[in-house]
């Protein structure tokens, strides 16, 4: 096993329903460590470079206008595999195939309005870590919990 930095974001409706606590309660709760967090308000730019992939697909315009519409918390998440693990803890991308204990599955009704985003792999993970953080917003600092985890 390996400790890995992923990068999540909580999505606009999460400020809007009150419940950005308690999601970072299930993060926390599972182990990761928190090394960088920021309330922002995602400028359109960064908005589509970040979901570049879907540039084509139709529901992009919408994903983009919903994701800017409010402020996200984006996170910088460390922990062992934990790309895979927080995807797992995060849920399926589908509200219908997204499972109940899982956080989507617990608080996603739809889609589009999903609840969070969690990186897919490595190469996602370092590059939507430079896109919403500079190096010297992470902050690296000695676990005493470690051993739990
Ligand atoms: P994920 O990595 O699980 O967030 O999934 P994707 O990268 O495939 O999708 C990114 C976002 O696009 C989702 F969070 C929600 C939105 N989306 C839709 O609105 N409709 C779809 O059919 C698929 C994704």
């Amino acid at each position: 096993m390996a400790k890995e930095r992923t990068f999540a974001m909580l999505k606009p409706g999460v400020l809007q329903r009150r419940i950005a606590g308690e999601i970072v309660t299930r993060l926390e709760r599972k182990g990761f460590q928190i090394l960088a967090m920021k309330l922002m308000t995602i400028p359109r730019e960064l908005a589509e470079t970040h979901y570049g992939e879907h540039a084509e697909k139709p529901f992009f315009g919408d994903l983009v206008g919903y994701v800017t519409s409010a402020p996200v918390l984006a996170m910088v998440l460390e922990g062992e595999e934990g790309i895979s693990r927080l995807r797992l803890l995060c849920g399926a991308t589908k509200v219908e195939q997204a499972l109940p204990g899982t956080i989507r599955g617990d608080y996603a009704t739809q889609t589009q309005l999903n609840i969070m985003h969690a990186s897919d792999s490595p190469e996602s993970a370092a590059r939507e870590i430079g896109l919403f953080f500079k190096d010297e917003e992470i902050c690296e600092y000695e676990d005493g919990n470690g051993e739990w985890f």
